[in-house]
């Protein structure tokens, strides 16, 4: 498939190119207005998009299978058209959008595996719908409508830190995403050091469940401190809170730690400090291990011997439960560290 820019007659077409990320450090803090630290891959959806006066929508993909043609008024199918068709439906109920469309994607973004294959795929719809004129908002606005059409029409009960990185990041800078007022800063991410990300070969899915346990007991412990925002809470409050049982505990631990550990690692990446930045990675996967308990045995060792191998630090990215995990590997070293990590798991996949 060609996919090209025109205008022809009162129908037109955009392309939009939108890369998945990997998080550096940052987990599950999104939906507690703690802080995180994303960055882009090198993999990326694309999708070409044209108004039709007919009143269909109509879907193809090479990448993801069988085409769909479906009616606008939505509803979900378990099909992967319902996330193009979900974006249509929010854009129809807010009046900004009727007649039809024709939508191609092709991606080589590795659905399920922690590098925000969804995401990039609603953001590059709205900037695609943007870019025809249906609507005029900032890249900020289009990440908040991608997470609201997660939430609300595919019941996927992710944060925003995926929709914000897929919309605003930029190639060589890290984003960091304070989730509670939704500040962000570019942070150039280490010098002569690449994040190198594999794929552990574990799939897994956000919508499965899990996830959304770790969201509930969050909230649970939200309610037991009475404090909405348990990345931020203060030294002496922290002290003075109540027991809280397990795991609800380890839990609001791993919000508190994993936060602070994001701030320090914008200030290691700041300073060209790789070592503190590696370190910091380290204690975030073991946290991800022991307290929030969403990484698995077989990351658990592929990290161990990232680190072996010569990694400054590394960590399971993402939701959790599988899935990708990135490394800080010194540049020059990065050819023979990936040789030897493929040699010791035949199941990676090196990103
Ligand atoms: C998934 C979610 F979509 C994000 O919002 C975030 O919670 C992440 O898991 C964990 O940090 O990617």
């Amino acid at each position: 498939m060609v996919l090209t820019k025109q205008k022809a007659g009162i129908e037109y077409q955009t392309v939009q190119t939108v890369p998945g990320r990997v998080n550096i450090i940052g987990e599950h803090t999104d939906y507690n207005g703690g802080a995180v630290l994303p960055a882009l891959v090198n993999r990326s959806i694309t999708v070409c998009l044209s108004l039709t006066a007919e009143d269909r929508l109509s879907i193809h993909s090479s990448t993801f299978g069988e085409s769909k043609d479906r009616s606008v008024c939505f509803s979900r199918d378990g099909h992967w058209s319902d996330y193009v068709a979900a974006v249509f439906a929010f854009l129809s109920d807010r009046g900004l959008f009727s007649g039809g469309a024709e939508i191609s994607l092709e991606s080589d973004i590795p659905a399920g595996t922690g590098l925000s294959s969804s995401a990039a795929l609603l953001v590059a719809c709205l900037k695609g719908a943007r870019d025809l004129a249906l609507f005029d908002e900032p890249d900020k606005t289009i990440a908040l409508w991608a997470q609201k059409i997660e939430n609300e029409y595919l019941g996927v009960p992710c944060g925003i830190m995926d929709q914000m990185a897929v919309a605003l990041a930029q190639s060589d800078n890290a984003l960091f995403l304070n989730t509670l007022t939704l500040e962000t800063e570019q942070v150039p991410l280490p010098k002569d050091h690449i994040l190198a990300v594999c794929h552990s070969g574990i799939q897994r899915r956000l919508d499965e469940g899990r996830y959304a346990v770790r969201r509930s007991e969050c909230e649970e412990g939200k309610t037991l401190l009475n404090e909405p925002n348990p990345c931020h809470m203060d030294d002496e409050t922290y002290e003075r809170a109540l027991v809280l049982p397990e795991p609800i505990n380890r839990r609001m631990r791993h919000q508190r730690t994993e936060h602070h550990r994001v701030l320090k690692a914008v200030d290691a990446m700041k300073s060209g400090d790789v070592e503190t930045l590696g370190h910091l990675m380290d204690e975030s996967h073991v946290s991800m291990r022991d307290d929030f308990e969403i990484t698995h045995p077989v990351i658990d060792e592929m990290v161990e011997k990232a680190r072996q191998y010569g990694a400054l630090g590394s960590r399971m990215t993402g939701g959790g439960f599988g899935g990708c995990f990135v490394s800080l590997v010194p540049e020059g070293y990065l050819r023979k560290w990936q040789e030897r990590m493929s040699n010791r798991f035949s199941d990676i996949v090196i990103i």
